[in-house]
């Protein structure tokens, strides 16, 4: 089995809706178990400011579909819950399910980067990460710790439901 890290995001149609039901679909994946949720936060958009605060999480999984079968799970449950994939790339989503980390694989592919892009300084990532693994370490030796000490928290709370 595999360990992964998932993030979620969603700032569109009840994010709060939208999470829990995606974390449903996530229990049901097959060869996947659900191990931990973080705490949901509400954090502010980055990129275009002119669309709502976000909430985001993130889930630990164990798996042994690959990580493009994986990537093709998670795609169909964002696709199951009204997300439209067109030229939005920092825009408003109804749901978002990134791998951050899949063990200790570094992928570089057209479709998939493994670690995830920017994760290391995105306070909506480390947060919850922190929360659920706070001795994590990353494929290249950084700490986990140590970059949540460095990330500014910008202003993210709690979500409220
Ligand atoms: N996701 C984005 C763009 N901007 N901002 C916040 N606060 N949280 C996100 O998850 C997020 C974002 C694209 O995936
Ligand atoms: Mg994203
Ligand atoms: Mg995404």
């Amino acid at each position: 089995m595999s360990i992964c890290y998932i993030a979620l995001g969603s700032n569109l149609d009840d994010p709060f809706a939208q999470a829990n039901r995606a974390i449903a679909a996530l229990t049901q994946l097959p060869h996947t178990q659900l191990v931990e949720v973080s705490p949901f936060y509400r954090s502010k958009p980055l990129g275009p400011q002119d669309q709502n605060d976000y909430l985001n999480a993130v889930i630990k999984l164990t798996t042994s579909l690959s990580p493009i079968e994986l990537l093709d799970a998670l795609q169909s449950i964002e696709k199951s819950q009204g997300r439209v994939r067109k030229d939005n790339r920092w825009g408003a989503r109804t749901l978002d399910l990134d791998i951050l980390l899949y063990d200790d694989l570094i992928i570089n592919s057209e479709r998939l980067t493994i670690p995830h892009y920017h994760m290391k300084n995105r306070e909506f990532v480390l947060y919850p990460l922190f929360d659920i693994e706070p001795e994590l370490v990353f494929p290249d030796n950084d700490k986990l710790s140590d970059l949540v000490a460095k990330c500014p928290k910008n202003d993210m709370k709690q979500w409220i439901a």
